[in-house]
């Protein structure tokens, strides 16, 4: 049995629970929050980030290592394609998404919801600021450049590119961003088109039921 340590609402943990449920994987998840200080947890998470897989006594952290291991023990579907030029493509988008993307994403999170309205602190508004006016017209030009018209980020089918980006829209999306869809019109459309999708509903259907009363709302 996979057991994945961390919360759902994590852009990282999203990320591989999604990776887990495309490839049909049943796991049981270990809800444990961002940064948990036991000794258990830190002795399979030594910087005391989520997530973390176990599986038949093996332990690995961080969602890029998840996946690829997921891919090996699993391989199909594949997350990474198999072709170089497009492997190296998905991966360059999945680094983006994990970097810079999610720093924007989640930065609107916790300035919109997670400190006004879960740890009374105000909001910064200045961070806020430079994110909504500068960081993220720069994200969403960058991909929206990339974005084709139908299909998925990279090749035929879905990657580890697309899971990775879109599980930073849905972060900022909590926070009341949308992408705007006259300026990032196939972006928004791919988020849409994504986001109908049956793996993606039922991540996120599941998403919610985990979720504290109110944050969703
Ligand atoms: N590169 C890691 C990043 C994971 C990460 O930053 N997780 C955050 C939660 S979204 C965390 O656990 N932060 C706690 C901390 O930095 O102490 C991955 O891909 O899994």
């Amino acid at each position: 049995m996979i057991k994945l340590y961390g919360v759902p609402l994590s852009p990282f943990v999203r990320k591989a629970m999604l990776a887990l449920e495309y490839k049909n994987l049943a796991y049981e998840n270990e809800p444990t929050f961002p940064g948990d200080a036991s000794p258990a947890f830190r002795a399979i998470s030594p910087l005391g980030k989520i997530p973390v897989l176990e599986r038949n006594g093996f332990t690995t952290p961080d969602s890029s290592i998840i996946c690829r291991y997921l891919d090996r023990i699993e391989p199909s579907p594949p997350l990474y394609p198999t072709d170089a030029q497009a492997e190296a493509r998905a991966a360059w988008l999945e680094e983006y998404a994990d970097t810079v993307l999610v720093g924007s994403c989640a930065g609107i999170f916790q300035e919109r919801l997670l400190k006004p309205k879960f740890l009374n602190e105000a909001t910064d508004e200045a961070r806020l600021a430079t994110i909504l006016e500068e960081e993220m017209p720069d994200r969403c030009a960058y991909l929206e450049g990339l974005t084709p018209e139908t299909g998925y980020l990279v090749g035929d089918a879905l990657s580890i590119a697309d899971i990775s980006v879109l599980t930073c829209f849905v972060q900022a999306a909590y926070g009341g961003y949308e992408v705007d869809d006259a300026r990032y019109p196939k972006l928004r459309a791919w988020i849409d088109r994504l986001s109908a999708s049956a793996l993606v509903r039922a991540r996120m259907a599941s998403e919610r039921a985990s979720m504290p009363p109110g944050l969703a709302d």
